[in-house]
């Protein structure tokens, strides 16, 4: 048989690029969010039982009280993780659950739900990715004076030798804190998440501490752990820009990127409190009184990778341009600052963007410029994309699906720029949708939902929503589906 000749070469669809060999997919949650049972086997409550639970701090007066009943129905969410495909499920711990008066001994109770809840993960092929800390703070150790004061840094050096002994057999990637800088600034700061203090010195106080009990845990734990074992810090970085290229809001920017992300990247990665931030705040805090000899080593210690969550960019300039309040809109209203020491900087909403129903402008290029600005400012250092995702108005539909093609065009966008960053030579090692579920969010309650499985809340019904699959053809691929959006 003859072959036919063709001049032209056969079309072929054009090779999607795969993410690195090893590169994690997961979704995450954080336990106030989504366990529910909050008063059973001995847990206690948590600032943010006591904050939820306090008249107009949460929309609707929603509380975490059942949120989604994942303490009650784990199983079929793990089954349901398997299901998508996902290769990692990041959880965090209810302190309160396992200590539940923040000190002392353990409450084996407690402990057991996370033994067999990471039990049930392994057996479904998923990597546990553990978090000690996601804002749940015991209400007892709030009420001996919380962050702000230096002894909370050992209770957690405690809590964090409990957890490890109890999981180090299991768990192999460890996370200290996720963004440390919402429970300081908005927290101690703008008040508008638990404990909901409105104390600019009290919340600086709180962010060098909740530094200092990240470096304590991370010694407990590489103390205590297989040498195998990763740990890290999930940092919510800002990705601040200035307004305009004049040199006060270059200023303002500064401010901005001082209090929000390297008075914690300072301590942790380079040892040392920016200069800059110490000028800012000196008025409120006395540094060098605040940072005990010894301190900064501590918080130093390596971590194997860096987390970082991102979401939106962060818009500056000089309160002149207008603009509106104090930025703590982001997360809840407040006429109090979640920025000690640059309050009079303006906060600006991209124009031209589209938004999600948190109102937060759509930015791939924000991911890809936080992460090649870490990669530049720490090379060397592994990063994981430890959460990122969106809140849509999600409905199901008489034929009972939830379509959110919203939801999968701004993944799509973010999962490009993860892949542009990495080709331009940040070493990430995987990401982690936020959230797996929908959730209780904070100070908005249940009116936001960030899941890619919807929850009915009545029947605590589970529905992958359409990105659901769409993430579980990406994972599936390990690329982008061909084509753009599909
Ligand atoms: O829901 C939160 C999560 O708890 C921490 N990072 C941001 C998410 C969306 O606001």
């Amino acid at each position: 048989m003859t072959a036919v000749r063709t001049d032209t070469a056969p079309k072929q669809a054009p090779e999607a690029t795969r993410f690195p060999t090893g590169f994690v997919w997961g979704a995450a949650t954080a336990a106030y969010q989504v366990e529910g049972a909050a008063a059973e086997d001995g847990r206690t409550p948590s600032i943010w039982d006591t904050f939820s639970r306090t008249p107009g701090k949460v929309r609707n007066g929603d509380t975490g009280d059942i949120a989604a009943d994942h303490y009650h129905r784990y199983r079929d969410d793990v089954a349901l993780m398997k299901q998508l495909g996902l290769k990692a499920y990041r959880f965090s711990i209810s302190w309160s659950r396992v200590q539940p008066t923040g000190r002392g001994p353990a409450v084996e109770r407690g402990l057991d739900f996370y033994r067999k809840l990471v039990d049930e993960l392994l057996e479904a092929g998923i990597t546990p990715v553990a978090t000690l800390y996601h804002w749940d703070l015991p209400q007892e150790l709030e009420d001996a004076g919380g962050w702000p004061q230096r002894v909370t840094a050992e209770r957690f050096a405690d809590y964090s030798a409990i957890m490890a002994g109890a999981l180090g057999d299991r768990v192999g990637m460890w996370t200290t804190f996720n963004e440390p800088w919402c429970s300081a600034f908005l927290g101690y700061g703008s008040g508008v998440h638990a404990p909901g203090r409105t104390e600019p010195a009290a919340a600086l106080r709180a962010a060098h501490h909740l530094n200092l009990a990240h470096g304590r845990a991370i010694e407990v734990l590489r103390g205590q752990l297989p040498a195998a074992a990763q740990t890290s810090v999930t940092l919510n970085l800002h990705q601040v820009r200035p307004l305009t290229a004049s040199a006060a809001d270059a200023d303002a920017a500064r401010r901005i990127d001082a209090v929000g992300n390297r008075v914690f990247t300072g301590p942790m990665l380079r040892g040392e409190y920016p200069e800059d931030l110490i000028a800012d705040t000196s008025n409120l805090v006395d540094w060098s009184k605040l940072v005990q000899d010894g301190d900064l080593a501590a918080i130093s210690r390596p971590v194997d990778v860096l987390g970082v969550n991102y979401y939106t960019p962060t818009l500056v300039s000089t309160p002149e341009k207008g603009g509106g309040g104090s930025g703590s809109d982001v997360h809840g209203a407040s006429d109090f600052s979640p920025w000690p020491g640059s309050e009079h900087v303006a906060f600006h909403l991209a124009e031209g963007k589209e938004r999600t129903a948190m109102n937060w402008s759509i930015d791939p290029n924000g991911l890809y410029d936080l992460l090649m600005d870490v990669t530049r400012d720490h090379p060397g250092l592994p990063l994981m994309v430890t959460e990122n995702g969106a809140a849509f108005d999600d409905y199901v539909s008489p034929e009972g699906r939830v379509e959110d093609p919203e939801r999968i065009s701004y993944l799509h966008g973010h999962l490009d720029a993860v892949q542009r960053a990495v080709a331009d030579g940040a070493d990430v090692r995987g990401y982690f949708l936020w959230s797996l579920m929908d959730n209780f969010e904070w100070a908005y309650g249940y009116s936001k939902r960030f899941g890619t499985v919807y929850v009915d809340y009545a029947s605590q019904r589970r529905i992958p929503k359409s990105s659901a699959y769409w993430y579980a053809d990406v994972i599936r691929r390990h690329a982008l589906p061909p084509g753009g959006l599909s």
